[in-house]
């Protein structure tokens, strides 16, 4: 069938059995950072850095998250320790005290789930969780949602935004649209008024590098890319094609379930240019490292064996693994273990492509965590 992008799209099928859904996107506010500050009343106000140890300006290692006093001077997740640092010097930084965390969220699910039709609810990560609810009705919706920032305001002193619309994707975008301790309903009718001037790497799965082949074809809003052919997106994209083009035109049928069990999370890289320069090798596993350990804090998850894969510029592919005798989340270890086991294919050889991956998964919450809207390599069961 022939998908004409001009003419809109909507979730409702041209025949009956068409059901509206009202689904909510909780996402806690500065979460890791919110935490510590009911920790530490003191701090309240002031900027706050959670993270590695800047060891004034000499450490290693990245911000987890921070306060949104501390995003005023340009911080945020992921960026290297010593620019927050050098950013914003009197900051309070804070090393990440992961079990206290996982408590405070696995209390936060079980207040959102009690919200939830049935089992209409799916965490999504640590601090996030979509749930479906049985009204069709704004009002009602958003009587439920001030029901929600109400309690867990009052059980555990913290703030959440929430997004309303009539299927996820709408419901996650709408989230972020007002932190924190935001509000925002988008109505059917409204939905692909809401979308149309957002860029487009508010869509999942649309990160810098698709981002970016995007926009070398023109293509920066996601109304750019709903009125965009279809079939050119399809012969570029494949699949994801169709379902890019699915979500500009606010289609999402995606239901609202708990997630698979997620084995591990991985994160590649290939060299534009072969190398067997140590230097680049041991700085991209680095980098490697940090980033998949930022996946598995996203899930909730503990590991307890790292591997890393490498492919010489003739293919040839290697992986090596280590364990350690108990679950653990620690950046380093990740770094250490990653660069031990990389060191061992430094020599002559060119190398092609790079992997690390966390694997051993352990829970870390009684409820299942899902890797939907990260992307990236998770496998799950
Ligand atoms: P987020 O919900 O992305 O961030 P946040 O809750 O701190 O701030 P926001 O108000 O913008 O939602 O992530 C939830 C937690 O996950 C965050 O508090 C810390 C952790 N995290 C990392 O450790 N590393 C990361 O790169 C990101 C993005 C999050
Ligand atoms: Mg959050």
């Amino acid at each position: 069938m022939m998908r004409n992008c001009a003419i809109q799209r909507t979730d409702k099928p041209p025949d009956s059995g068409y059901r509206p859904r009202t689904i909510l996107l909780v996402d806690m506010d500065g979460f890791f950072s919110s935490i510590e500050m009911v920790e530490h009343p003191e701090l309240v106000g002031c900027p706050v850095v959670v993270g590695a140890d800047p060891k004034e300006g000499a450490g290693r290692g990245v911000v987890s998250t921070c306060s949104y006093e501390a995003r005023e001077y340009g911080v945020h997740s992921g960026m290297p320790i010593t620019k927050a640092y050098r950013l914003c010097p009197d900051a309070r930084f804070l090393p990440v005290t992961m079990a206290l965390y996982q408590a405070v969220s696995a209390r936060i699910m079980k207040i959102l789930r009690s919200y939830a039709h049935t089992d209409k609810f799916q965490k999504v990560s640590i601090d996030e969780a979509f749930l479906e609810i049985t009204t069709d009705d704004s009002a009602d919706a958003i009587r439920v949602a001030q029901d929600i920032k109400k309690e867990v305001l009052k059980k555990e002193k913290l703030t959440c935004s929430i997004g309303i619309g009539p299927n996820k994707l709408v419901a996650k975008i709408a989230s972020d649209v007002e932190k924190p301790d935001g509000l925002t309903v988008v109505v059917h009718s409204e939905v692909q008024e809401f979308l149309d001037p957002m860029p487009i790497t508010k869509i999942p799965g649309i990160g810098k590098k698709t981002g970016k082949t995007l926009g070398d074809i023109g293509i920066e809003t996601i109304r750019n890319l709903r009125v965009y052919d279809v079939k050119k997106l399809v012969l570029r994209f494949g699949k994801w094609g169709y379902q890019m083009h699915d979500f500009a035109c606010g289609i999402d049928k995606r239901e609202v379930k708990e997630a698979p069990t997620v084995k591990s999370v991985s994160r590649e890289l290939t060299f534009d240019e072969d190398t067997a320069d140590p230097g680049v090798i041991y700085g991209s596993i680095d980098v490697l490292a940090d980033r998949t350990h930022r996946a598995l804090i996203k899930t909730g998850y503990q590991f307890r064996t790292v591997s890393v894969k490498v492919r010489f510029e003739d293919f040839n592919t290697h992986t090596r693994a280590k364990s350690i005798g108990f679950p653990g989340s620690d950046l380093q270890l990740v770094k250490n273990i990653s660069a031990e086991l990389v060191g061992e294919f430094i020599g002559e050889r060119k190398i092609r492509l790079l992997g690390v991956r966390l694997s051993n998964l352990l829970k870390t919450d009684t409820r299942q965590t899902s890797i939907y809207e990260f992307g990236g390599s998770v496998d799950c069961e």
